[in-house]
């Protein structure tokens, strides 16, 4: 009896041990990515350090990016938009999509993966947390705002990002769809959140449909979804991680999966776009290093280079 408990208790000992180096080597390897990412050319966060959602109260300046230097005079604001806290899952009313106000009952996070680096950690081990607050860090440091702004997770806001591009018709330049977004005026990819246990391929098609295919003509409609249906068979996964958004907190972010579809020269003539949802104007963007300079976040333009990189380099504008 006494060898069996002395194994028994061998036997949970190692087990636990195995778990310790595993849960330690995913965190260094978690460590390395979003080290990576931020090393890599002008993808260090500054978009979420910035005040260009029109909607955000003032951040808090920020002496210190990086959470390992310690920073007693750092004091961000706490702030979370009123639409978020209406549409919080707690609450009898309004649409559920966001969390709990309160981090601590979020018990949801064990469940929750970030990616980096194209991988999918899981949140509970390797995420930060605030000591005082309990709620989790963003891996690419201090924005100058706590709480979760206009997102409604704590921790990642997953969405998805088409980089769908063609070669112009008369011109032949390499051009990638860009809408306007209508909250701040800027041009990005036709994203979108995913929605709940949405595969990030579909939340793709699905965003580029709603966003760049508007269109009320039933004639011109059916051409489109023809024509968007048949793009969005092929497409290959260019990033999957952080996203530098202006909505980003200390405690909430966006990730994304970002893939490419590029139009036939069928396709890429007659596939008719109109602006919709969350868009106020859609257009085929010539990719010029001007035109990428200015996009909604920096991230989206690394999408676009990933993308020129995956028809070997082409020759662009
Ligand atoms: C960005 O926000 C993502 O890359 C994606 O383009 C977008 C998703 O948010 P909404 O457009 O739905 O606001 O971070």
């Amino acid at each position: 009896m006494i060898t069996l408990c002395v194994a028994a208790v061998g036997a949970i000992g190692a087990y636990q041990g195995i778990r310790l180096r595993r849960r330690r080597a995913l965190c260094h390897k978690y460590k390395l990515a979003v080290e990576n990412l931020a090393k890599a050319k002008g993808l260090s966060h500054k978009k979420a350090l910035s005040q260009e959602n029109p909607a955000y109260i003032e951040r808090a300046k920020v002496d210190h990016v990086d959470w390992s230097i310690k920073d007693k005079n750092y004091v961000a604001p706490i702030w979370t938009h009123r639409d978020v806290l209406a549409n919080s899952n707690t609450r009898a009313t309004g649409h559920k999509w966001a969390d709990t106000p309160n981090v601590i009952d979020l018990r949801g996070l064990r469940d929750r993966v970030t990616f980096m680096g194209q991988e999918a950690y899981p949140c509970d081990l390797v995420l930060q947390t605030d000591p005082e607050t309990k709620a989790p860090l963003n891996p690419h440091g201090r924005t100058g705002l706590a709480g979760r702004g206009l997102l409604g997770k704590w921790g990642p806001n997953h969405a998805g990002d088409p980089v769908v591009t063609r070669f112009q018709p008369k011109t032949g330049k390499l051009q990638v769809a860009i809408i306007t977004r209508k909250d701040n005026n800027m041009k990005a990819l036709p994203g979108g959140m995913v929605d709940p246990n949405e595969l990030a391929w579909v939340t793709i098609e699905r965003e580029f449909k709603e966003e760049a295919g508007a269109i009320t003509d039933p004639e011109l409609k059916a051409k489109f979804e023809k024509l968007s249906t048949e793009l969005f068979k092929n497409g290959t996964v260019l990033y999957k991680g952080y996203v530098d958004d202006p909505r980003n907190t200390d405690n909430a972010w966006m990730e994304t999966t970002a893939m490419h579809y590029h139009c036939d020269p069928y396709i890429a003539e007659h596939l008719p776009l109109k602006a919709g949802d969350d868009a106020r104007a859609v257009e085929w963007m010539d990719i010029t290093s001007k035109n990428l300079a200015n996009l909604y976040s920096p991230t989206h333009r690394h999408f676009i280079e990933l993308a020129k990189q995956n028809m070997g380099n082409v020759k662009t504008a």
